[in-house]
C-alpha cells in the first residue's frame, strides 16, 4: 500500500527561523511554498529525493492561527514532528482499504495537498499515536 514515506511534517513557530535551520544542517533546498487555508498553515517542502509515484520532503508547517491543528499542537507539544505522510497510488482507494480495518479517517475525501497533491489523515490515536498522512503526488 505504501510506496514511500513522502514526507515529515514539522511543526514551527517560525517558518522561516526554521527553513534556515534545516537548509543550513542538512543542505536541502526549498522546492515549494505554499499557504494552504483549509489546513490551516503556511508551509514549506525541503526536498531529500525522487522516488516511485513522487519524491520525499520535510514539511516545515507554521500556523495560521492558534485553533487551527499545528497551533494546537504546538500549544501542547511545543516544536517538532507534527506527522508522518506515506505516498499512495491512490489515496481514496487506500481510504477506504484503512477505513474498513476500523481506523478513524479524520477525512471523508481527499483534501488538497502540497504541490498538488490528494492527502487525507488518519486519527493518531488508531495508528500507535502518529498522526498519518496519505499522499497521491500529483501527476508528473
Ligand atoms: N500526533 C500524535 N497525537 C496527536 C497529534 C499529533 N500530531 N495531535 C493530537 N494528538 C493527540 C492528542 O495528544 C490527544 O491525545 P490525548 O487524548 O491522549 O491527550 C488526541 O490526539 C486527541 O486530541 P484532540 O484534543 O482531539 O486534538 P485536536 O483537536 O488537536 O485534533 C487531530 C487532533 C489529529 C484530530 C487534528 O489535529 C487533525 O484533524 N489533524 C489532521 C489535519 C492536520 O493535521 N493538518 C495540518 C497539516 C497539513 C499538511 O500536512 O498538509
Ligand atoms: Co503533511
Amino acid at each position: 500500500m505504501f510506496m514511500r514515506i513522502d514526507h515529515i511534517g514539522i511543526a514551527c513557530n517560525d517558518l522561516e527561523e526554521k527553513i534556515a535551520l534545516f537548509s543550513g544542517l542538512f543542505e536541502l533546498t526549498v522546492v515549494a511554498r505554499e499557504v494552504n487555508e483549509e489546513q490551516g498553515v503556511k508551509e514549506a517542502m525541503l526536498h531529500i529525493a525522487d522516488g516511485e509515484g513522487g519524491g520525499s520532503y520535510i514539511q516545515l508547517l507554521e500556523p495560521l492561527d492558534a485553533d487551527s491543528p499545528v497551533g494546537k499542537f504546538l500549544a501542547r507539544r511545543g516544536e517538532g514532528v507534527h506527522h508522518v505522510a506515506f505516498g499512495v497510488p491512490d489515496v481514496a482507494g487506500a481510504m477506504e482499504q484503512i477505513g474498513a480495518k476500523g481506523v478513524r479517517l479524520l477525512d471523508k475525501h481527499p483534501r488538497h495537498g502540497s504541490m498538488g497533491s490528494s492527502i487525507a489523515f488518519l486519527h493518531p490515536k488508531d495508528v500507535g499515536g502518529m498522526l498519518t498522512e496519505l499522499v497521491q503526488a500529483a501527476r508528473p
